[in-house]
């Protein structure tokens, strides 16, 4: 069965209990049940993880390779800095969404460059936690079709 990884970055751990003005009210784990139900209704297998550490986040992106078939990658803060995570990327090459809860182009000059942009398949940014799903559902067609 087709497998997807969805892989978190530093601090949207902290989502719906602070910033509820940029970042929504919607935790972390409320996006999770909500991508659960949308994999079962596409018939894929959803892994879903979270980590502040840069490190940790470039082994779970090579551990991928392998194991599961997309991943959707909302980076956090080292989009706009990692090369680390964009060199993950490219040597698993396993297709990769880039995926925001805000829209990064509409804020400070600095989130407007991303490392991950070049190495993705798509970006989804600026639908709050709907990107999530939205971004599932574009990866499980992606994988199926390569549209
Ligand atoms: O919009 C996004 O999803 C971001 O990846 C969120 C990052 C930000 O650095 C990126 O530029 C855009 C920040 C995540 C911080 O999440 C918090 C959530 C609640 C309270 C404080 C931070």
């Amino acid at each position: 069965m087709t497998s997807i990884l969805i892989l978190n970055g530093p601090n949207l751990n902290l989502l719906g209990t602070r910033q509820p003005e940029v970042y929504g009210t919607t935790t972390l784990g409320d996006i999770e049940a909500q991508c659960r139900a949308v994999a079962e209704d596409l018939g894929v297998t959803l892994a879903f993880a979270q980590s502040n550490a840069e490190g940790a986040l470039v082994n779970r992106i090579h551990d991928a390779r392998g194991t599961h078939h997309g991943l959707i990658l909302n980076a956090g803060a080292y989009t706009h800095t990692s090369i680390a995570l964009m060199d993950a990327i490219s040597s698993t090459e396993v297709p990769t969404i880039e995926l925001h809860l805000s829209n990064i182009h509409a804020r400070e000059d600095f989130r407007h460059t991303s490392y991950i942009a070049r190495v993705a398949v798509g970006v989804i940014c600026g639908f709050g936690a709907h990107g999530y799903t939205l971004a599932l559902q574009a990866m499980a067609r992606h994988l199926e079709t390569g549209a």
